[in-house]
Formats: structure tokens, C-alpha cells, sequence
């Protein structure tokens, strides 16, 4: 087979695999997957195209009562064993810094980082991966002992999101950059953003992220701004205000639309990403929510911004 049949022949391949993780046989699951490789589909497609949607469909199957829990278990454990398996049979050398994986506080959902985990080392990252349910302690005590280049946070459960933004602010005072991914966060991201964190929707994008150390930090944290970043974000701060009044006293959410278009422009150069504007206007719209014309302004402001399509 060669690499073009052989990536077209991956829905084929990914029914059989499913056979294999129904039939709990975790030496043909493997088969299958270390077929697919000599046959010279890369590595990064097997995990993704291939074990990531089949744990999905576990997952349907599960709650869908079709499977019991113990089967849920054995296809989660065979899929831990192909993904391990690639990862042998690949043995890439890291070139770049060290990237650390982990599960937050309380979360049991190991295998989506897992994923992350060995696609960014595919990339070439040196990636350790911690596992689940990781303490913010021990994570942030380990990131300074292995001077860590970034952390990967995952999340697959929204009400672990109060831990998870407690974690993701000792990574920052650690001054570790941090991305962060997993159903928890929305489809969209959407909580990250309101948790001012870089968030990826997906392994291959983390890996953007995380060579794009600037995209990385996001939102810089308030507290790193010198008495002159600090000084300008006040005073831009009160430009919104201004603006937001003054489209609600001649009622045309425009006047602060352009604004905030003109606003996220100037700031975008020197590299202050589009959620630096968001949060602000988010925070003033929870506030001013019994507001009509002032939340209409704002959350068409919101969506006037760049890259934040909601
Ligand atoms: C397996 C599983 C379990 C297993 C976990 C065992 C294990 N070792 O993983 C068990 C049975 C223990 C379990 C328990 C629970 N689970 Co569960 N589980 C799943 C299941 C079926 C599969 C998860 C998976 O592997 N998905 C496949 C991966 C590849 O897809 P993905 O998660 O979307 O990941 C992709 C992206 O999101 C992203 N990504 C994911 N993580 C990260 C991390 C980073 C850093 C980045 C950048 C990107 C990223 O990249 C991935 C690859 O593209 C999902 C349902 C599902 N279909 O996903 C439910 C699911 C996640 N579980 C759910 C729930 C509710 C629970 C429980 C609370 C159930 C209960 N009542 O006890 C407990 C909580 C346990 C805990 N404290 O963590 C819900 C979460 C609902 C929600 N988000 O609101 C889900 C979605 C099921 C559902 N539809 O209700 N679960």
C-alpha cells in the first residue's frame, strides 16, 4: 500500500479498528495501527484521524448505554496501548525546549492530552507527559525544577473550571506560558477566553501555539506591566467606557463598534492580542447587563473583533 491509498483507506482502517477495540484485542488494534505506519501514513494521522475519533465514538457508545462501563475501560486502555505503541515505533528526537502535559486538579480524562502530548512530540518538542488529576503544587514545583518552555493544561469537565483557573494563574506566577484544551472549555474556547488563556481546540494547533511563543502568553498578565503598560490600559480602559457612553446617548452601537476596531488595530502592533479588548468588553457586559442599548453596543463590539467570531 502506498501512503496516498493508504490515507484514503483510513475509513476502512477505522472501522476495523473500532471491530478491534469492540472485540477488546489489542494486539490486531495495534496491528492495524503499526500497519498504517509502514505503509507510510505519518504518525500524527494515525492519532488523530484514527485513535482520537475512535475514543469519541467509545464514548458515544457508552452513553448511549450500548457499551457497558468495563467495555468503555478496555477500549480506552487498548487505544492508551496503540497510542504508546506509535510512539515506540516513531522514537522522535526532541530539538526543542521542554513542554509539560497534565490533566487538572481533580480530572480523570487522560487520554485527549495524551494525544496532545504525542503530537507535540512528533513536532519535535521534549514533552513530559504528568498524567491525571495533578495537583497545582506539584505542577508548578515541577515546571521550576525542569525550567519548563510552556504547559499544557487539559480540562474535559466545565465544573472543574474554578480549579482550573486556580491552576492556570500558578503557572503564570511561575511565569510558564500556558495553553490550555479539552471539552471543559466550551466547544469554542469560549471559557478560556473569559479565563484570559490561550486555548486550542485541537492537538495540531496547540502545537501552533506553542512555537508562537508570543501568541502564547495571550493576555499578558496585569500584574507583568510596567507603570507604563499599566498607565495605557487604564487609560484605554476608560476610552471604552467613553465610547460605550456615548454610543448609548445618540443609541448607535456603531459609534463603538469603530472604536473597537480602531482600539484592537493599534494595539494588534505591538503584538496585544484581540483578547487583551475582549475581556474588558465582557466584563463590562456581564455588568451592565440589565443595560439593553449598552449590552447591544457591547456584544456587537465583541463581535466586531478580529480572530473572535463567537
Ligand atoms: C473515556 C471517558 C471517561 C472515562 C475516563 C477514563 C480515562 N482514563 O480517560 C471515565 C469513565 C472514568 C469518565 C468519567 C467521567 N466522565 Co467522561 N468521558 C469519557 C469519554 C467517553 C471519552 C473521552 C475521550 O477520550 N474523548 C476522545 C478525545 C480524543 O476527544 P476530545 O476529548 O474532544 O479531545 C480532543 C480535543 O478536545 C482536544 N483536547 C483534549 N484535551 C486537550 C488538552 C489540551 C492541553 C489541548 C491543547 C487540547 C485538548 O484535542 C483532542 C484531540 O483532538 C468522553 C466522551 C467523548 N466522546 O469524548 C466522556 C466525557 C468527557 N465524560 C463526561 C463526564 C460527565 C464524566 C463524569 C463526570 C461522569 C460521572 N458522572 O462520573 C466522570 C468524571 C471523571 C473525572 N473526575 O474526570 C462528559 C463531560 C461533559 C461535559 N464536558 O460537560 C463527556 C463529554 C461524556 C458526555 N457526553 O457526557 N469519562
Amino acid at each position: 500500500m502506498t501512503a496516498a491509498t493508504a490515507t484514503t483507506d483510513l475509513g476502512e482502517a477505522y472501522s476495523g479498528y473500532l471491530d478491534h477495540l469492540a472485540d477488546a484485542d489489542e494486539y490486531a488494534a495495534t496491528d492495524l495501527a503499526i500497519g498504517l505506519l509502514d505503509a507510510g501514513v505519518p504518525a500524527e494521522r494515525v492519532l488523530l484521524d484514527l485513535v482520537a475519533p475512535a475514543q469519541a465514538e467509545v464514548g458515544e457508545r457508552w452513553a448511549r448505554n450500548e457499551w457497558s462501563v468495563a467495555q468503555e475501560h478496555a477500549a480506552t486502555h487498548i487505544s492508551e496501548q496503540v497510542v504508546a505503541a506509535v510512539s515506540a515505533h516513531v522514537k522522535p528526537r526532541p530539538t526543542g525546549g521542554r513542554v509539560v502535559v497534565a490533566c487538572m486538579d481533580g480530572e480523570w480524562h487522560a487520554p485527549p492530552p495524551r494525544l496532545v502530548a504525542e503530537v507535540l512530540r512528533l513536532r519535535g518538542w521534549q514533552v513530559t507527559f504528568l498524567g491525571a488529576s495533578v495537583p497545582a503544587a506539584h505542577l508548578v514545583s515541577y515546571l521550576h525544577r525542569y525550567d519548563a518552555h510552556a504547559v499544557a493544561l487539559a480540562c474535559a469537565l466545565p465544573m472543574r473550571l474554578p480549579y482550573a483557573h486556580r491552576m492556570i494563574e500558578a503557572c503564570r506566577r511561575s511565569d510558564v506560558p500556558v495553553v490550555v484544551g479539552g471539552r471543559g472549555f466550551g466547544t469554542d474556547g469560549r471559557w478560556a477566553r473569559r479565563l484570559g488563556v490561550a486555548w486550542a481546540p485541537d492537538a495540531p494547533s496547540a502545537a501552533e501555539l506553542i512555537a508562537d511563543e508570543r501568541a502564547l502568553r495571550g493576555v499578558p498578565a496585569a500584574r507583568a506591566y510596567t507603570a507604563a503598560q499599566l498607565d495605557a490600559t487604564v487609560s484605554d480602559l476608560g476610552h471604552i467606557a467613553d465610547f460605550l457612553a456615548a454610543a448609548v446617548y445618540v443609541d448607535d452601537p456603531s459609534l463603538f463598534t469603530e472604536f473597537v476596531e480602531w482600539l484592537s488595530g493599534i494595539l494588534r502592533s505591538p503584538g496585544v492580542p484581540a483578547g487583551a479588548v475582549v475581556l474588558p468588553l465582557e466584563h463590562y457586559a456581564a455588568a451592565l447587563r440589565d443595560f439593553p442599548r449598552a449590552a447591544r453596543a457591547l456584544a456587537l463590539g465583541c463581535a466586531a473583533l478580529p480572530g473572535l467570531a463567537r
